[in-house]
């Protein structure tokens, strides 16, 4: 089953997917045990590698090192075009629709159009929306947008339809990396209520209450980064 095929398959039947994302410039290969001893308890579904900074370099060490330890998808999330890896299972390849800069909509991607043309790995067009997660993100700051004030859910829910008529696969729903609050529950279930896509929920979620929350507001598949970068008391 294609990356794709399983979300689509999970979206239709309200099954969980648990994405733990790393990013190359913080976790490194030698610390990979502690990583995997803190998140053995837990459902990970899938591995996304990225960050809003980082190389190349960096990247294909982390997933390499990532691919020989587990069976699981390991899945792109890149911050820029160069920040990937032929040895990854996927990449979503994305685009900030909730901002109007051009380099982050279209620019990076067709930076990476060359050597997408050879790559072993699925690409999943995922459309990017960046809501307020009530602190400035490293997002926000590298792509110079601003992000989408949870309190306008109507423009949300038209950027995620509009994404939909575009044609993007999935549709991933960011409060930014260590945000002081999660995407709301009352935004998750408008988009859920709106688009058939695979709805992918990211940025401040801590506890298993706020995954149990995403989840049950429609989330089909959850990422979550900061949580697991150390020690974690509420997971
Ligand atoms: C960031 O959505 C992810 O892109 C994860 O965010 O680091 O806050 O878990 P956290």
């Amino acid at each position: 089953m294609s990356i794709l095929e399983q979300l689509l398959a999970a979206r239709q039947s309200g099954a969980r997917l648990l994405a733990v994302l790393l990013d190359p410039e913080k976790q490194g290969v030698a610390e990979l045990n502690d990583f995997f001893r803190r998140i053995e308890s837990l459902p990970v579904t899938h591995f996304l590698v990225g960050g809003s900074t980082g190389s190349g370099p960096a990247t294909d060490t982390l997933v390499r090192a990532l691919k020989a330890r587990t069976h699981l998808p390991v899945v792109l999330f890149p911050g820029s075009s160069d920040q990937l890896s032929d040895a990854a299972d996927g990449l979503l390849f994305l685009s900030l629709l909730s901002g109007r800069n051009p380099e982050y909509l279209i620019g990076q991607q067709v930076q990476a159009a060359a050597v997408l043309r050879q790559a072993p790995y699925e690409v999943l067009a995922t459309a990017y929306l960046l809501l307020d997660g009530g602190n400035e993100s490293a997002v926000q700051r590298v792509s110079e947008t601003l992000p989408l004030s949870q309190e306008n859910s109507e423009l949300i829910v038209d950027t995620a339809f509009a994404a939909q008529l575009l044609g993007f696969k999935l549709l991933y729903l960011e409060a930014g990396s260590g945000a002081a609050v999660p995407v709301r529950e009352s935004v998750i279930e408008q988009v859920f209520n709106t688009v058939d896509l695979p709805l992918v929920v990211g940025g401040g979620i801590r506890s298993k209450s706020a995954l149990e929350a995403a989840y049950r507001a429609g989330a089909t598949m959850v990422v979550v980064g900061t949580a697991f970068e150390k020690e974690f008391s509420e997971f």
